[in-house]
C-alpha cells in the first residue's frame, strides 16, 4: 500500500506522448493512473501488459512494472505473470485491434477462465496505429481506410461478449466523462478475477473526420450520446483460475508468499 497521487505513478520524462491532438488515450491513461492512487497500488506489485498499437503504447508512460507484448498477445503475457505471482495486480492495456480483433480469442478465454487480469480496451473504434483501417469493433457503415463504401460488418459489442464468455466484472465509460471512466477502472482493479474495462476513446485522426465528426469536441459529443450502455454491466462473485489452480495444486497459496 502506498500515498501516491495519480502523477506519482506517470513517467512524466516520456512526456509528451506520440499520441495526436484529440486523442482519447491520455485521457484515459489519467483514469486508469488516478484508478491506481484510489487503491493505493504498490508500483513494485503492479504490472502493466501492453500489446502493440497506439494504446498499446501506454505502458510506457507509467511508472509500475512494464511488460510491452506483441499485438493480439497482451492476455497470455497478462495470464502467466498473474499465475506465476498472484500477489501482482496486472493489468493488460489493448486497443480494440489489439484485444478484441487478433486478440479476441484470448480475450474471451481469458474471461471463461476467469484469470486475475484486468483488461482495459481503449476502443476508438479502429487500428489507429496503422492508418486507420476497421477493427472487430468498427460500427456498420462507417467509412475507414479499408471501408471506402462503407463498412458492411456489424460491429461486436465488446462488454456483451466478455459477459457472455464469463467475466465476473464489465464495465464501459468513455473520455467524455473521466471521472466516471476512473471509477470504473478501479472497480475492475479491486475485482478478484477477471474484469473487463472497455474506454470508449475518440480517434479523430483517422476516424472521426470520415465520420461526420470535424473536430475531436464533435467526437466526444458523439460519445456522450452513444447507444452503448455505459456502467458497470456485470458484477458478479466467482473463484478466480489461480485459486483454484493452487488448491488443485496441493493446497491454497497463502496470500503474500512468494
Ligand atoms: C501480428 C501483427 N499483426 C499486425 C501488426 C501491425 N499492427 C500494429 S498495431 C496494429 C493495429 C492497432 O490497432 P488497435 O489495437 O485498435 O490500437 P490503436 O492503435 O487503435 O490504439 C496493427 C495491425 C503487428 N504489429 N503484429
Amino acid at each position: 500500500m502506498t500515498n501516491l497521487a495519480y502523477r506519482d505513478y506517470l513517467a512524466e520524462e516520456k512526456l509528451p506522448t506520440i499520441w495526436c491532438p484529440g486523442c482519447g488515450n491520455g485521457t484515459v491513461l489519467r483514469a486508469l493512473l488516478q484508478a491506481f492512487a484510489a487503491l493505493k497500488l504498490d508500483p513494485g506489485k503492479t504490472v502493466a501488459v501492453s500489446g502493440i498499437g497506439c494504446w498499446g503504447w501506454a505502458d510506457d508512460y507509467i511508472r509500475v512494472n512494464a511488460f510491452h507484448g506483441t499485438h493480439g498477445r497482451a492476455l497470455p503475457f497478462a495470464t502467466g505473470i498473474a499465475l506465476a505471482n498472484p500477489d501482482l495486480t496486472v493489468i493488460a492495456l489493448m486497443g480494440d485491434g489489439d484485444g478484441a480483433t487478433i486478440g479476441g480469442n484470448h480475450l474471451i478465454h481469458a474471461a471463461r477462465r476467469n484469470v486475475n487480469v484486468t483488461a482495459l480496451v481503449a476502443n476508438n473504434f479502429n487500428y489507429g496505429m496503422t492508418g486507420g483501417q476497421y477493427s472487430g469493433t468498427t460500427p456498420s457503415g462507417s467509412t475507414t481506410s479499408t471501408s471506402s463504401l462503407g463498412h458492411m460488418e456489424e460491429g461486436f459489442d465488446l462488454c456483451s461478449l466478455a459477459a457472455a464468455a464469463g467475466a465476473p466484472y464489465v464495465a464501459r465509460g468513455t473520455v467524455a466523462e473521466p471521472a466516471k471512466l476512473a471509477r470504473l477502472i478501479e472497480g475492475g482493479l479491486a475485482r478478484r478475477g477477471f474484469s473487463f474495462v472497455e474506454a470508449l476513446s475518440p480517434c479523430p485522426t483517422h476516424f472521426g473526420r470520415f465520420n461526420g465528426a470535424k473536430t475531436p469536441w464533435e467526437m466526444l459529443r458523439e460519445l456522450k450520446t452513444t447507444s452503448l450502455p455505459l456502467g458497470i454491466l456485470a458484477d458478479r462473485e466467482k473463484e478466480d483460475y489461480g485459486k483454484r489452480y493452487a488448491r488443485a495444486a496441493g493446497g491454497e497459496r497463502k496470500e503474500g508468499s512468494a
